[in-house]
């Protein structure tokens, strides 16, 4: 008997989804040249982990991150009234090229300032992805945890914004599994589910857009890490609760 797997019930036992297909090869690559512009006229120091929120001044990026292909996936897990809050790139080069950069072990509502802490991050493959350019990797269930305690990572070339870290001792005993993807795939995780990534070990780049979302109950009452309070934006259905300052959309349809 074929068995339907109950994609909910994934999510909330393992506090990640992943290999959604959301573009095909041809509709990536069309936004990866896009990519490739903004990286060429800014470089790679700015394009490894410098482009910030840019959805309010690109249209590609406005576009890639209100996509109802990704958003259907969002709703499905967090409700219909959806508030994108942040998009960042991370964008990771050969060794060889720019230092051995990693991103240590952590939770992403950690530093973010939210309450209650809550927010889901979809992280679509702008290239493809593997173990070798050193892809995103999940501790699973790890999301069940509640926020633990970050510390300082002592290894150099931590692309986190304040060098936080969260001890591996907080999963010792749990395998964590690698997010492998295909330029287009996606994968969605919990905010507070333990995540980081390895150096590229590739001659190839890695790069993925990480958009954040939150339910319009959400509201911010701190400063996140780096400073700043989010610019966040209604997206899908109502917002009953207006916590955040409201934005002009950018982009009309
Ligand atoms: O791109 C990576 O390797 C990590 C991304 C990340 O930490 C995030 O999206 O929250």
């Amino acid at each position: 008997m074929n068995k339907s797997i109950d994609v909910t019930e994934v999510w909330k036992h393992q506090g990640y989804l992943t290999d959604l297909t959301i573009f095909s090869s041809h509709e990536i690559q069309k936004y990866r040249e896009l990519f490739d512009e903004m990286e060429k006229s800014e470089g790679q120091e700015t394009a490894e982990i410098g482009f910030h929120n840019r959805h309010f001044e690109s249209e590609f990026i406005w576009r890639l991150s209100t996509s109802p292909k990704i958003l259907g996936h969002v709703q499905s897990l967090i409700g219909s009234n959806v508030l994108l809050l942040g998009t960042h790139f991370f964008c990771k080069y050969p060794s060889d090229l720019r230092g051995e950069k990693f991103i240590a072990w952590h939770q992403d509502v950690t530093y973010w300032g939210l309450e209650p802490p809550l927010a889901i991050t979809a992280w679509l493959a702008i290239d493809d992805v593997d173990r070798e350019n050193g892809c995103m990797r999940v501790i699973p269930k790890s999301h069940k945890q509640g926020i633990l305690q970050h510390g300082k990572s002592d290894i150099k070339g931590n692309l986190l914004s304040i060098n936080q870290e969260v001890s591996p001792n907080s999963f010792s005993g749990q395998q964590p599994i690698d997010l492998t993807l295909k330029a287009g795939q996606m994968s969605i995780h919990h905010g507070l589910l333990i995540h980081g990534s390895n150096p590229n070990t590739s001659n190839r780049r890695r790069c993925g857009l990480a958009i954040r979302f939150i339910p319009s109950k959400v509201k911010q009452i701190k400063r996140n890490s780096l400073g700043k309070f989010y610019k966040a934006i209604l997206i899908s259905g109502e917002d009953h609760y207006h916590h955040f300052p409201q934005q002009q959309v950018p982009f009309l349809k």
